[in-house]
């Protein structure tokens, strides 16, 4: 297989029969704070808490995510929603104020992300 071969070359520069079966791609992973599929320790909270949640992706063009939380919903520059759109080096500060108690979930809204791991859950907890 020739470097330069048309049609071999993926996004990750790998020109490899490796890379050319889709092992790289099968094998990428995004996480959240470095934890994949829920296993990250339960975030917890107590039902009328204020929360702060802090937003932030590092890296390429790739990590663009759309943090999704089930159950409750933030409050981010006067505007109510319950997912943001983070981009490289962007910070975002989201206060929540949880009144629906129990399990939820957290996740990229990305489907190739949430499929690949960007999952987490947090509970809140009645008072
Ligand atoms: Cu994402």
């Amino acid at each position: 297989m020739k470097k330069d071969e048309p049609g071999l070359l993926t996004a990750t520069g790998f020109n490899t029969p490796v890379a050319n079966t889709g092992f790289i791609s099968t094998n990428t992973k995004w996480s959240i704070n470095g934890y994949i599929f829920g296993n990250m320790p339960m975030m917890t909270m107590r039902k009328g808490d204020h929360v702060r949640w802090y937003v932030t992706t590092l890296g390429d063009f790739n990590n663009a995510h759309t943090p999704h939380w089930h159950g409750n919903t933030v409050l981010v520059d006067g505007q109510r929603t319950d997912v943001l759109a983070v981009t490289s080096a962007q910070m975002i500060t989201a206060d929540m104020n949880p009144d629906a108690a129990g399990i939820w979930l957290y996740h990229c809204h990305i489907s190739d992300h949430m499929l690949a791991g960007m999952v987490a859950r947090y509970e809140v907890k009645a008072r």
